[in-house]
Parts: structure tokens; C-alpha cells; sequence
């Protein structure tokens, strides 16, 4: 069956499925949308949501990044049977994406000043507090968040690449966090992947 994952030419939220995707060997058709042209208004329209990542396999669409990235792990080893652990992960993927709602607002940010002091609370408080406690949760458990890798290291690692391309973070300080970004993005399928597709570039968006 055909599968299309639609998003922006960017790592954002997608990233994650495409790793994962990548990594089980799955394929797919990678759909970058530009966010100079954004929106394309007749594509828009036809979105459950009015947004993208969308997951397309054959008649059948699924928005919503964590559904997608969880829906294309399925038949890996990726998703545990414990229900314990899913439940664990399920907490870990809601605290990922609490840090991320706070970038994602600073991106969105028009107004200088303003956008200046969100940057600087996020660099100061709003990171560390998030990361502290992301880069413990690690060290206790292996290295990762149920003691082996699962579809929610590659939502961290996509979540912590996309914060870097727009605020420069430091992760030395974490080096669990540090060892794990190392260690997704060396996996096979996503190690080749990332050398075929070059860095990304923070995006100018419309004026
Ligand atoms: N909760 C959604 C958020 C999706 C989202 O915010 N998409 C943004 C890009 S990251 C988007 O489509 N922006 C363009 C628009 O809203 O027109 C998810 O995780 O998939």
C-alpha cells in the first residue's frame, strides 16, 4: 500500500516519523511543503486538521505527529508490550511536546522584544528544567526511557534537533540526552537518511 508522509522541508514534529520510517525500512514518499508558498489553500483545505504532519496510506489520513510516529513503529520492536512501559512512554512523548509548546510559541513570535525575552526564558528556566529531568530519566533507565529503544527516543531526538535549529541549545550539559541524539541518528536507515537529505536551514518564513 502506498504511504505519503506530508510536511514541511524541515524537522519539526515529522522528523521523528521520518526516522522511524527510515529505520524500519519502510517506504514512503517524503512530501516537503515550502513555507514560503505555505499555505497552499487547496491543499489545506483537504487537511483533517488544516495542518501538517499528515500520514497518507492508501484512501486512508492520519494527522497528528505522535499518532503517526506510534502508527508507523507499530510493527517494530519499537513499542512495548508492558502496558506499564507504554504508559511510561506515553507520559515521556506529553513532556517532550510540553517543552516543544513553548518553542513552537517563540517561533511564532512576531513582535522583537517580545520574542527576544521568550528566547531568553526558554534558554534560562523553561530548557534546563525540562532537559534536567528528560537527561535523569535516561540515566536511570540505560541510556533510554524504558531501557531500550523506542519510538519516544526518536521523538525526543527530533524534538531536540528541531529546538537547536531555532535556538542553538547546549546539550553538554546532558549527557545522556548528548549520547542518545548520537546514538538515533547513527541507527542504519537513519544514519543514511541524514546524509542524503544534508542540515537543515532555519526557515524564513512569509512576511
Ligand atoms: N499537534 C499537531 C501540530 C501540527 C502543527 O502545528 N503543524 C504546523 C507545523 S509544525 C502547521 O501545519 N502549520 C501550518 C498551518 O497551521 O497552516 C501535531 O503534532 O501534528
Amino acid at each position: 500500500m502506498s504511504k505519503t508522509l506530508h510536511y514541511f522541508n524541515l524537522g519539526g514534529v515529522a522528523e521523528s516519523i521520518r526516522y522511524i520510517l527510515h529505520y524500519t525500512k519502510q517506504e514512503f514518499e517524503d512530501v516537503r511543503h515550502d513555507f514560503l508558498t505555505w499555505p497552499d489553500v487547496k491543499f489545506k483545505k483537504t487537511l483533517p486538521f488544516g495542518q501538517i504532519p499528515i500520514f497518507v496510506e492508501g484512501d486512508k489520513t492520519l494527522n497528528q505527529s505522535l499518532a503517526i510516529a506510534k502508527y508507523v513503529a507499530r510493527d517494530s520492536d519499537l513499542i512495548p508490550a508492558d502496558a506499564w512501559q507504554q504508559a511510561i512512554l506515553e507520559s515521556t512523548v506529553y513532556n517532550i511536546y510540553d517543552f516543544w509548546k513553548n518553542v513552537v510559541q517563540y517561533i511564532q513570535e512576531k513582535e522583537a522584544v517580545k520574542k527576544e525575552a521568550m528566547k531568553n526564558k526558554i534558554l534560562e528556566e523553561t530548557f534546563d528544567f525540562f532537559f534536567s529531568r528528560f537527561d535523569k530519566h535516561l540515566a536511570e533507565n540505560g541510556g533510554f526511557f524504558i531501557g531500550k529503544v523506542s519510538w519516544v527516543e526518536f521523538v525526543f531526538v527530533g524534538i531536540t534537533e528541531a529546538t537547536n535549529l531555532f535556538l542553538e541549545i547546549d546539550i553538554g550539559k546532558y549527557p545522556n540526552t548528548k549520547k542518545l541524539v548520537e546514538e538515533i541518528t547513527h541507527l542504519p536507515g537513519v544514519k543514511e537518511y541524514i546524509a542524503s537529505r544534508g542540515p537543515y536551514k532555519r526557515p524564513e518564513f512569509k512576511k
